[in-house]
């Protein structure tokens, strides 16, 4: 499949697309016949990364499957702003699982269609990094190990933003939150290697693992439809900038993405069958700094004094993971 990057023809309006290219060329979201799964009306806040991410995600989903496609959602803040009671943003079938178990419910899904017969019809479960991470993960990892028929997506905005931004084993180290504030001799997030959700999925060896983030819509959208062109357990985990949560400009989401992938501190890739398979260079390396310095989270790492020993730290993540995932082309300083 060719992908070709989402181009903005029309700065300043909502025409997103890839009309004039080819229709097997062109992005789900240029198409007339796209779902318009996640509809306006919803209550997410200006820019938000999780609401950008899940709409591009299910109508990528809808288009692979025709229609044919059901949605287990996990308590966090994409199903209070899309579904506050009688009300629904969504254009499919929806189900809303507790905060631990839409992995559980999903396989739940699945299995119920098999037995009925309806071998069309596909499942993909979604939550935010607290729902699956932490809360959800021992139902994540039981329904990798089962290889259930399910996409699960995971939109990662590094904390529990639904409640009030507290941390979540996704949550940076350093990073300022409500349970995690910038005071004391280590302010911020004093825990420090996270949990790496990708690598332990692809640690349970199924068919398919992706990472991607909104940047990158089209890249996304591939990712979705390789993952609904396969069946057994499939995973992708999405960075979704969270504008209030990380004290961003709204209209820094893209840009804060962007940033994240460049600098190497979220490595972007696929995996098969626990492999690596594909790796998303970098274009133009910039140093972490870069990423941190538009955040509130991370202004106690620059004044009054700046950390250099915490902002080093930073840098030595995405150093690693430029080094084991082989980001850097080949002739770049550091390749
Ligand atoms: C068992 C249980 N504990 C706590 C909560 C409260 N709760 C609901 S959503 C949420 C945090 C969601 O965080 P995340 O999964 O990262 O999604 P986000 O809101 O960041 O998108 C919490 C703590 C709950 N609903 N159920
Ligand atoms: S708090 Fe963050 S994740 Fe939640 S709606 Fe606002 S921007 Fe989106
Ligand atoms: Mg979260």
């Amino acid at each position: 499949m060719s992908v070709e990057a989402i181009k903005f023809y029309q700065t300043g309006t909502f025409t997103v697309g890839n009309r004039l290219l080819a229709p097997e060329q062109a992005s789900v979201q240029s198409s007339e016949a796209r779902s318009n799964s996640l509809n306006c009306g919803h209550r997410a806040c200006q820019g938000c990364g999780e609401a950008l991410g899940a709409r591009f995600v299910v109508d990528a989903a809808l288009r692979a499957t025709q229609g044919q496609l059901i949605a287990v959602n996990a308590t966090g803040c994409l199903e209070v702003f899309s579904t506050p009671y009688p009300e629904t943003s969504w254009q499919l079938p929806w189900i809303h699982s507790l905060f631990g178990n839409a992995a559980s419910v999903a396989t739940g899904v699945a299995a119920a269609n098999r037995v009925k017969g309806r071998e069309k019809l596909r499942v993909i479960a979604q939550g935010g990094d607290g729902g699956t991470t932490d809360i959800g993960f021992g139902c994540l990892s039981g329904m990798f190990e089962r290889n259930d028929d399910v996409l699960f997506v995971c939109y990662d905005n590094e904390g529990y933003m639904n409640t009030g931004v507290q941390r979540s084993s996704a949550t940076p180290p350093g990073a300022r939150t409500a349970t995690t504030p910038a005071i004391g001799a280590e302010p911020g997030n004093v825990f420090g290697q996270g949990k790496n959700l990708p690598r332990i999925a692809m640690a349970h060896g199924i068919p398919y693992v992706a990472t991607a983030t909104v940047a990158d819509l089209r890249d996304l959208e591939a990712k979705v439809e390789r993952a609904m062109s396969l069946h057994g357990a499939r995973y992708i985990h999405v960075f979704v900038p969270c504008p209030l949560g990380w004290g961003a400009a709204s209209h820094d989401t893209i840009r804060l993405a962007r940033l994240a992938k460049e600098s190497g501190f979220f490595p972007v890739f696929e995996a098969q069958h626990g492999e690596v398979s594909r790796v998303s260079k970098i274009r133009r390396r910039v140093p972490v700094e870069e990423y941190l310095r538009p955040q509130k989270r991370f202004a106690h790492l620059f004044s009054p004094q700046p950390r250099t020993q915490d902002i080093a730290r930073l840098q030595a993540l995405a150093d690693a993971n430029i080094e084991s995932f082989g980001l850097l082309e080949a002739g770049e300083p550091g390749a």
